[in-house]
Parts: C-alpha cells; sequence; structure tokens
C-alpha cells in the first residue's frame, strides 16, 4: 500500500528574497501577496499543496530583519515562531545579492531547529519509539531562489558561499553537521521547484488530510481582501510609506465590503488617495477583479499616528 505523507513545512528568510513567490508557485494559486518592497508578508499564511501521495502545509512567514518598531518585531515573533511546530524547514537566500548578516541568522536559526528535530528522533529511536511511517533523517532545505537573475557560475559562486556559512556554523555546534539539500530555484518561472517539492514531501512524515482537497489556504476571506488592498498600494507607492500602510476590513455585508486603509501622517494620506482619488480608484479596480464578481468596494483612508509603533494598535489590528 501506498504511504500518505502529510505536515507542516515553514519558509523563512530575509525580506523579499522571494518565499511568498515560492508558496504561490508550489501551491499553484495566489494565496499570499507578494511586492517588490521588503516586509510585505506581516504574518504567517498557510498554503496547501495536495498531491495524491501527500499533503502539505507550506507556512508562508514574515522577512526576518533588524526590527526598529513594535510591528517589526512582531513580524520577526511570527516568522520564528513558525519553525516551532513544523515538520520541515526551507531555508531561502537570494542568489542576486552577497550571502549577508541577515541570511547567516537565518541559516543559523533554521539549522538550529533542524538539529533539534534530529536529536528529538534519535531519542525516540533509543527508546524504540520511532513513530510508525517517520520520515528519513531531518534535513535543512536550503533554497537559493532567483536563479533566473545570475548565470550558471553566479549560482555555483552562491551555493558554495552558503555551504561554507553552514560549515561555520557546524564548528561553532561541535555537534554532528547538519544534513543539508540544496536546490536552485526560480519561483518565478518555476525552475527548479519540483525537485525542492519532491524533497520536502520525503521529509513529511506519515499522516492524515489536515485540510479537505478544495481548501488551499487559512486565510480568512475579510483578511484576504484587505491584503489585496496593501498588495496594490505596494506597488504604487515608494518609499518608507509601504512600512507606515495598514489594511482592514471594517464591514462586510456582502457585497458591500468596506475597508479602511491606516496611514501614519496626513501627508501620506494624500499619497495614497492619489491626485484626485486616482491611486484609490485604480486600488478598487484591481482588487475588486480579485474578488467575487459584482463586490462593491469601499475604500477609506484614515490616520493613526505611529500605530507601527504602538501595541494597542497592533492588537487591534490583529498582528
Ligand atoms: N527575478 C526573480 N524575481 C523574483 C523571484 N522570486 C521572487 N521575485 C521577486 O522578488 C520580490 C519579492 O518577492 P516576495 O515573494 O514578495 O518576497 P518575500 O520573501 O515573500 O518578501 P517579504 O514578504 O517582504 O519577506 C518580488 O518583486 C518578486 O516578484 C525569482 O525567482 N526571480
Ligand atoms: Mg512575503
Amino acid at each position: 500500500m501506498t504511504v500518505f505523507r502529510s505536515g507542516f513545512v515553514a519558509v523563512v528568510g530575509r525580506p523579499n528574497v522571494g518565499k511568498s513567490t515560492l508558496v504561490n508557485s508550489i501551491v499553484g494559486a495566489k494565496v499570499t501577496i507578494t511586492s517588490p518592497r521588503p516586509n510585505t508578508t506581516r504574518s504567517q499564511v498557510r498554503g496547501v499543496l495536495n498531491r495524491s501521495d501527500a499533503q502539505v502545509v507550506f507556512v508562508d512567514t514574515p522577512g526576518l530583519h533588524k526590527p526598529r518598531t513594535a510591528l517589526g518585531q512582531r513580524m520577526n515573533e511570527s516568522a520564528t515562531s513558525s519553525l516551532d511546530d513544523v515538520d520541515a524547514v526551507v531555508a531561502m537566500v537570494e542568489a542576486t545579492g552577497p550571502v549577508g548578516p541577515g541570511d547567516r541568522m537565518v541559516l543559523a536559526q533554521s539549522a538550529r531547529r533542524v538539529r533539534a528535530m534530529a536529536r528529538a528522533a534519535s531519542h525516540q529511536e533509543e527508546v524504540g519509539g520511532a513513530e510508525a511511517g517517520a520520515s528519513g533523517q531531518p534535513t535543512l532545505l536550503v533554497v537559493v531562489n532567483k536563479i533566473d537573475r545570475v548565470g550558471g557560475d553566479g549560482v555555483l559562486t552562491h551555493l558554495t558561499r552558503v555551504a561554507d556559512v553552514i560549515a561555520a556554523l557546524d564548528e561553532e555546534e561541535h555537534g554532528p553537521p547538519v544534513p543539508v539539500e540544496y536546490f536552485p530555484v526560480s519561483a518565478s518561472t518555476g525552475e527548479g521547484v519540483g525537485p525542492l517539492v519532491d524533497a520536502v514531501v520525503a521529509l513529511m512524515p506519515e499522516g492524515p488530510q489536515y485540510y479537505p482537497e478544495g481548501m488551499i489556504t487559512d486565510v480568512a476571506e475579510a483578511f484576504w481582501v484587505a491584503d489585496l488592498v496593501r498588495e496594490e498600494l505596494l506597488h504604487r507607492v515608494q518609499d518608507e510609506l509601504p512600512h507606515s500602510i495598514a489594511c482592514r476590513v471594517t464591514e462586510w455585508e456582502w457585497p458591500r465590503v468596506r475597508c479602511e486603509i491606516l496611514v501614519e501622517r496626513d501627508s501620506q494620506k494624500g499619497i495614497v488617495i492619489g491626485k484626485g482619488g486616482v491611486t484609490l480608484k485604480e486600488v478598487g479596480t484591481a482588487v475588486r477583479k480579485q474578488m467575487p464578481p459584482g463586490a462593491y468596494l469601499e475604500l477609506f483612508v484614515r490616520v493613526e499616528k505611529r500605530w507601527q509603533q504602538r501595541e494597542d494598535s497592533l492588537d487591534r489590528l490583529g498582528f
């Protein structure tokens, strides 16, 4: 009898390396927003891959970064905590830049988690209680993304640099080296994604279907519409403004949906609205196209000073 595997995988990495693009590519649908601005993803988003032999829940996470705001701190905590409850870890770096301190931190956190998983597995074996159908040894899956933007040599150089970082981390730990598999990938074109998914499935334990077949995400509809509004805005505004924007649906009386756009300063309000309301109008049109037909979407802009720094604002906004 063929074994059915299922489990959870965290996708972690610095902001902007392409985590959300990868999750969308694997699920085969847009389940999480993407943009050229760093810090696009602000909370965990689950995207479900269904195959005849497996169901894998990919957990998209906020980019790990040096936080400058209370929001940034909560985003980092959300990304880090995703590592606690998963069966495998995908650590992503991008081939287009150097392997920086941010990448090192991501690789260190991911490797630490996989080591802990390996210790737990060997303890299980020692006490003779290896779970039925448990997967092979825990392995860190490292993705080098955006290979479409560099030549073959560039990819190879990058892989070598990442391997050096991991070797240095192993030395610091004085334990057995963490098992690693490397995947050069283009999340945009899909190149290299197949072998990565096969490797993920192979690491999943035998298990049940956690989500019904038709359900590809756990994101609530109202949250999704608010995120779509923010995504459209991120593609139209610049500088620090993307960080200052928060969106939330305040009324959902289908087909009437009201979404509030928070900014931090009066001057930002004007930019979001645009000359004669043009930006807001464009955003509304673009989001409606992605909603079920007949939606009547109302957008409002409101100033809430320093919401990114205020714990009460963050609580209310659901971070
Ligand atoms: N050329 C190229 N661009 C990519 C690739 N993957 C992602 N991108 C682009 O990189 C940018 C960031 O992608 P996201 O998927 O939003 O990155 P992220 O890691 O989720 O970012 P945060 O949510 O901010 O942490 C977007 O403009 C993507 O289109 C890739 O394989 N090749
Ligand atoms: Mg993202």
